[in-house]
């Protein structure tokens, strides 16, 4: 079969958000008025806000914004977390950053499937943050062999999605049909059963050891506990969610609101709490499922990312009960992080993404070297530099969000070293560092911009 008749990747990964966000609405409801919530804000947020659409037109930012979200799911052995990852490669998706949230109390560590590319962000970035149960943290010899034994005979995917992974695999790609039956058979992994595989009691002794380790471990699949839609002003979002019948969470998580947006802001409402039918015609109740929102900024440089690491921690002391207040005591510590994206550029806090702004060529004085060109033409206007999206997510944001969906603030199961090696063992291959990619795309764009400009007048071109 020749390439040609391959759906692409991104068209895969569209199709497979479009129906995980079909399934969620079924299933929860309240998800479905938190998207109608999200399209109203970013309606009346560009339509205030010109300069804003202008910006988000111009970096092709603008056609994902309505279709784009992220989800979360957690699973319980290396095998599982094996066969997903083959899973996500047929949409484009790899593995991006490593987070260990051992340290904060969750006995997962974690990764987030994502499309790296610019081009094919910008069709559909849909992104899953991904866990991998650490049975390790059970201290109960009994207890962790058993919550072992259990998953060790469950099945978590469609016997048809697994051949079709193979397919894709041995050809390279899927055709229009497949890639539909692939979706199809693809989100039935991640849907929602309400009968457990275990009777009440190894539930009640799972979740006496960690909530998180039922959730896992007593069920068929692991289901998506939650997809998060992109606002443009998660503060409106935030103030707006009681007029829409939904009561988020006491504050929002990550930076403050900014004129330049930075990383990623969050904010959720609390889990159902859902009747379950347990092995034994017992019934129960399990909380796991969830409503998320988030805004997204620029992604930062190591350096951006370390101060704002260090301002964020100055504030852990606050008080997180009123929003109000916590936003306004964060916004005074973060006075200290610049907020015009000249700054950020010339400080190197923040990512850029250079773009030829027109096809003039540069003249015989041009400066020596790469970086002084770029600021040259900058200055001149044949030059763009728009910020780079965030694409990651926050360890503290998502501990936070773990937390306080679990129902509880449940102190940590020790501090077992994680490993980044045993993840990438289990995922079968590397995990790709976020700062690198960021980097690369920031490298490759200066490049591209300046042989586009000066390409046409070789002499021109700095040694
Ligand atoms: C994942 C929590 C992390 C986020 O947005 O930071 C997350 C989970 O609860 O499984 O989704
Ligand atoms: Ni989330």
């Amino acid at each position: 079969m020749p390439a040609h008749s391959f759906v692409s990747a991104a068209s895969i990964r569209d199709r497979f958000a479009s129906a995980m966000s079909t399934m969620y609405q079924n299933e929860v409801p309240q998800y479905g008025t938190l998207l109608k919530l999200v399209a109203d804000i970013n309606e009346r947020t560009l339509a205030d806000n010109p300069a804003l659409a202008r910006q988000m037109a111009a970096a092709n930012d603008l056609d994902r914004l309505s279709v784009e979200r992220h989800g979360a799911i957690r699973v319980g052995t290396a095998e599982e977390l094996g066969m997903l990852s083959r899973l996500f490669a047929v949409m484009g998706m790899a593995p991006v950053g490593y987070y260990d949230l051992a340290a904060a109390g969750v006995p997962v560590h974690s990764t987030a499937f994502r499309p790296i590319e610019t081009e094919t962000l910008a069709i559909n970035p849909f992104r899953l943050f991904t866990s991998l149960l650490r049975l390790d943290l059970i201290e109960d010899d009994n207890l962790r062999q058993r919550a072992a034994d259990i998953l060790a005979v469950r099945d978590i995917f469609t016997p048809r999605v697994r051949e079709l992974i193979q397919r894709f695999e041995a050809e390279g790609g899927l055709t229009e049909a497949e890639a539909d039956t692939f979706v199809a058979e693809a989100i039935e992994t991640f849907r929602w059963h309400e009968d457990a595989t275990v009777d009440y009691a190894t539930y009640e002794a799972l979740a006496s050891e960690h909530k998180l380790i039922a959730d896992v471990v007593c069920f068929r699949g692991p289901h998506i506990n939650h997809l998060t839609p992109r606002t443009l002003d998660i503060d409106a979002a935030q103030a707006a969610m009681p007029e829409y019948g939904i009561t988020p969470k006491a504050v929002i998580e990550g930076p403050p609101r900014r004129d330049v947006p930075i990383l990623l802001r969050q904010t959720s409402c609390k889990a159902l709490e859902e009747s379950i039918r347990f092995a034994g015609d017992t019934e129960g109740r399990h909380t796991a499922r969830f409503g998320e929102i988030e805004q997204r900024g620029v992604a930062l440089t190591p350096d951006g990312r370390a101060l704002y690491d260090r301002l964020l921690t100055a504030a852990q002391t606050y008080k997180r009960d009123a929003n109000d207040d916590y936003q306004a005591a964060l916004h005074g510590i973060f006075e200290e992080f610049p907020d015009d994206l000249d700054t950020l550029r010339r400080r190197e806090l923040a990512y850029f993404r250079y773009q030829a702004a027109g096809e003039s060529l540069i003249d015989a004085s041009a400066p020596a070297d790469d970086d002084s060109a770029i600021e040259a033409l900058l200055a001149s206007g044949h030059v763009v530099a728009h910020p780079i999206v965030y694409e990651d997510f926050l360890p503290v944001s998502a501990a936070g969000i773990f937390q306080s969906n679990l129902g509880s603030d449940e102190a940590g199961e020790g501090t077992a070293a994680a490993s980044q090696q045993e993840l990438e063992a289990a995922l079968g291959q590397p995990i790709i560092d976020p700062f690198a990619l960021y980097a690369r795309i920031e490298a490759d764009s200066k490049r591209a911009a300046l042989d586009m400009l000066m390409g046409l007048a070789p002499q021109n071109r700095p040694a």
